[in-house]
């Protein structure tokens, strides 16, 4: 009887979740074309509106000029789609919808009920290795807090990365959080976190250096591909953190934005602002400070980042026939 009922649950639900695909990323994965993951919390949460429904568009043109399917990743109305339509694009980039934000906490109440929301690192590294996509670009990841130590937060995208073998091109975590215990927390995660060129300067999203070291360096998009592959051969199932430095001719931008988060960081300590409301504080108080600078310099990065995955997609697939 048990097993007859849950059978029955079983088809319902069978019949009411199907993962949807764009023609582009189902015929990559039929004739095992390179394909990059994409999140869309960036979209959602991140970034405002029409910036957001922008970057989302270049950053799939820059995956095409690469010949690489671009595999946005969200779940609409309960489905979750690998690979979004400019509709779908504009329904996430809308800041009046009410579109969620899934890690891998919401994955399933999100399906269950139907809801439309961007997904997060986590979320996003979920779907795509259901899908066996090895690769992932973005910003920047979640981390641990300022203060995580007694708040506990601490981004499920860190767990994630310790469970789930996608690897995640980033230009790390954006210093308004704890870098060095960010890394701490990666490395009891067994995430192998490689910066890309040759030396193994950790990023800090916006400047080149956080003072931090990862543990490795990969010097090419081809080194990083044998890594992961390696990574996959070995069955790790942990991720990999690809840590890219912005590029040159965005460093003095991006050390402004640098000095603006360091200065709000001590006006807040000053204050005594506490608890989650620093990060709304810092946020507010660096755009300010830089007059906006910090957007544009922020589109830059993930659009690097995204052309660096598109490579490593490239070369994977490349080296995998
Ligand atoms: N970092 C950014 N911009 C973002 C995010 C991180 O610079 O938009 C998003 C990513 O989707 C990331 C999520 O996975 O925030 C982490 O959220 P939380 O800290 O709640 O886990
Ligand atoms: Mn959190």
């Amino acid at each position: 009887m048990i097993t007859r009922a849950f059978r029955q649950v079983h088809e319902i639900y069978y019949r009411q979740f199907h993962t949807l695909f764009s023609k582009e990323v189902s015929d990559a994965l039929s004739n095992n074309k390179p394909i990059l993951a994409l999140e869309s919390t960036i979209i959602t949460h991140g970034l405002p509106n029409p910036e957001n429904y922008n970057l989302a568009q270049s950053v799939e043109t820059i995956c095409r000029t690469n010949g690489v399917a671009p595999a946005t990743m969200a779940v609409m109305a309960g489905s979750p789609c690998i690979g979004l339509s400019n509709e779908q694009l504009l329904e996430l980039s809308n800041k009046s919808a009410s579109n969620i934000k899934i890690s891998r906490r919401d994955m399933a109440a999100a399906i269950q009920q139907k809801l439309t929301g961007g997904t997060t690192v986590s979320g996003t590294m979920i779907l795509a290795h259901q899908q066996n996509i090895p690769v992932f670009a973005t910003g920047g990841i979640g981390g641990v807090h300022r203060g995580g130590e007694n708040t506990l937060d601490v981004s499920a995208d860190l767990t994630e990365l310790g469970r789930t073998p996608v690897a995640v091109v980033c230009a790390g975590v954006k210093s308004i959080l704890d870098i060095a215990k960010t890394l701490e927390y990666l490395e009891t995660q067994g995430v192998t976190v490689a910066t890309l060129g040759k030396t193994r300067d950790f990023p800090a999203f916006f400047t080149a250096k956080s003072g931090l070291l990862s543990h490795t360096n990969v010097e090419s998009a081809k080194d990083a591909a044998e890594m992961i592959l390696v990574n996959r051969t070995l069955n790790l199932g942990s991720g990999i953190v690809i840590a890219v430095p912005i590029p040159e001719e965005y460093a003095a931008d991006g050390q402004e934005i640098e000095n603006a988060i360091q200065l709000a960081l001590r006006e807040a300590s000053d204050a005594q602002i506490s608890g989650n409301a620093i990060t709304p504080f810092i946020l507010q108080r660096v755009s300010d400070l830089t007059s906006g600078r910090s957007l544009n310099t922020n589109l830059a990065l993930v659009r690097n980042n995204v052309l660096v995955g598109s490579q490593i997609a490239v070369e994977l697939n490349h080296i995998q026939r």
